[in-house]
């Protein structure tokens, strides 16, 4: 089992898509164990991006993801962090599958809609600085309502 961190960006709330992109990742069989608006500081956003502190795109990324509110989530299941990455497609819409988030709701790179955690120690700290651990179900096993066959 794998956990990530999946964060409907501000494009995608504006949109009014969050429904529809939660929707193909709960029809893609995963879980959901948390889930939350909220609105992103510069100091939360510049952790979250601290892979790309120093790149050109830097600054208006930061300013990006804290525009407007993003709507934050966990998911669980085997693969978690791939199946995500998958279901949303490549960085740049461009070149995005078509049937992927990016690929058929996207354009451009700077509005590509969706984050998802892309490795585990990435995915355990991005989940950490977006979430309490009381916040996450399955925290105390028997508030999951999932049947674990
Ligand atoms: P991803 O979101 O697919 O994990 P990333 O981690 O490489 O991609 O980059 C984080 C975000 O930064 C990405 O979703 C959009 C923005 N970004 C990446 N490369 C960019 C570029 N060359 N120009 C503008 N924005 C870029
Ligand atoms: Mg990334």
């Amino acid at each position: 089992m794998e956990r990530t961190l999946i964060l409907a960006k501000p494009d995608a709330v504006q949109r009014g898509l969050v429904g529809e992109i939660i929707g193909r990742f709960e029809r893609r069989g995963l879980q959901i164990v948390a889930l939350k608006l909220l609105q992103v500081s510069p100091e939360v956003a510049k952790r979250h991006y601290q892979e790309h502190a120093g790149k050109p795109f830097f600054e208006r990324l930061v300013s990006y993801i804290t525009s407007t509110p993003v709507a934050a989530m966990v998911l669980e299941g085997p693969n978690a962090i791939e199946i995500c990455r998958c279901t949303i497609g490549a960085t740049n819409p461009a070149a995005a599958t078509p049937g992927s988030i990016r690929g058929d709701m996207a354009v451009t790179v700077g509005r590509n809609l969706v984050h998802g955690s892309d490795s585990e120690p990435s995915a355990k700290r991005e989940i950490d600085l977006f979430f309490e651990k009381t916040e996450l179900l399955g925290y105390a096993r028997e508030n999951r309502w999932i049947i674990e066959a």
